[in-house]
């Protein structure tokens, strides 16, 4: 049996040890029975879902989920298998490099509680989710970057690694042969994965982890590991990740817009839509040759997905069920 088949198997026949467990943590709707045994009607499911066409993350978010982990921990390890897979090159080892051939990377992870972590530009550390969290949970501090984060990996463990592989090597000195830096809409070049969950608990945590955009200059930071922009999650309301061109997705707050959108009574769908449009609006005609796309969940575990072109997907686990989904987008010509 495929792994991924075993584990929706598994999912299904332990979906109702799940349920359970969240009738009893949710707690919402309660009434009694004739029996005068209390019966719960489950108001939050678990759901993971997470930007691009990634089953084997959102598999190992549910598969952490569906084992009572929480929303955070599954976050953590659903980016950590697009992080060590070395055919994703917009994530972790195996990440497309700057312009001068070195791998930088982005992360930030945000819980339940708001507390948020993030690193930005490290190099030779595959799993940045994990130091972002660690940033989260052992330091004041909620962003480290560059050679203080690394030293602080290294102390906690972390191991040094060469994240660039021979495929990303070539890639690289074919791109120096003319060394023509134009960030164009291209779905190869955007794979940067941002994960939304919510757990049995109905608690909702983010995550967001990316190599950035290919052939950035030295130093360059995206929008993915910045609150707000790459990422932002209000247990009260929900999350959104965001994923494309991160220029112009902090110049919106994007993802934080989302989630203000939603507290005024907008659905996901309804707050993507208005994002995207108030990054084409203030981009002028620009918009035509950049992507950005935006996934959003509510606390109901109602989702929503857009972006400014098409090609743009994203993966959803939900009911013990994979299935993966193309955005609707703004540019139809
Ligand atoms: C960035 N938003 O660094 C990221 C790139 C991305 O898929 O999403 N790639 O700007």
């Amino acid at each position: 049996m495929k792994r991924r088949n075993f584990l929706q198997k598994a999912s299904l026949s332990t979906i109702g040890v799940v349920a359970s467990a969240s009738v009893v943590a949710c707690n919402a709707n309660k009434e009694k029975n004739n029996s005068g045994s209390i019966v719960n009607s489950i108001s939050v499911k678990p759901i993971v879902i997470a930007t691009w066409n990634v089953p084997n993350a959102t598999a190992k978010a549910w598969e952490v989920i569906n084992n009572g982990g929480t929303s955070l921990d599954a976050v953590e390890q659903g980016c950590m298998i697009e992080e060590a897979d070395v055919k994703n090159s917009s994530v972790g080892k195996g990440g497309l490099p700057d312009r001068d051939g070195n791998v930088t990377l982005d992360a930030c992870i945000m819980d339940k509680d708001g507390n948020y972590g993030a690193v930005m530009c490290v190099q030779n550390i595959t799993h940045v989710i994990s130091l972002a969290r660690k940033v989260m949970e052992q330091t004041p501090h909620v962003i480290l970057a560059g050679e203080g984060a690394e030293k602080f990996g290294y102390d906690l463990g972390f191991t040094k690694e060469n994240l660039l592989t021979e495929s990303s090597k070539k890639a690289w000195e074919k791109w120096k042969e003319t060394s023509d830096y134009k960030p164009i809409i291209n779905i190869e070049n955007h794979d940067t994965i941002g994960m939304l969950a919510i757990d049995i608990n109905g608690d909702i945590s983010g995550a967001c982890t990316t190599s950035g955009l290919s052939y950035k200059m030295a130093g360059r930071v995206g929008d993915s590991p910045i609150i707000g922009s790459g990422l932002f999650i209000d247990n009260e309301v929900g999350g959104a990740t965001a994923t494309g061109m991160g220029e112009e997705v902090l110049k919106t707050v994007g993802s934080f817009l989302i989630v203000e959108l939603m507290r005024q009574g907008k659905t996901p769908q309804e707050a993507c839509e208005e994002a995207v449009r108030r990054v084409v609006k203030k981009s002028g005609n620009r918009y035509k040759d950049f992507q950005v796309g935006f996934i959003a969940l509510n606390k109901k575990g109602e989702t929503g997905a857009y972006c400014i072109h098409e090609f743009f997907n994203y993966n959803i686990y939900k009911d013990g069920e994979n299935k993966n989904y193309e955005s609707l987008f703004y540019n139809k010509v």
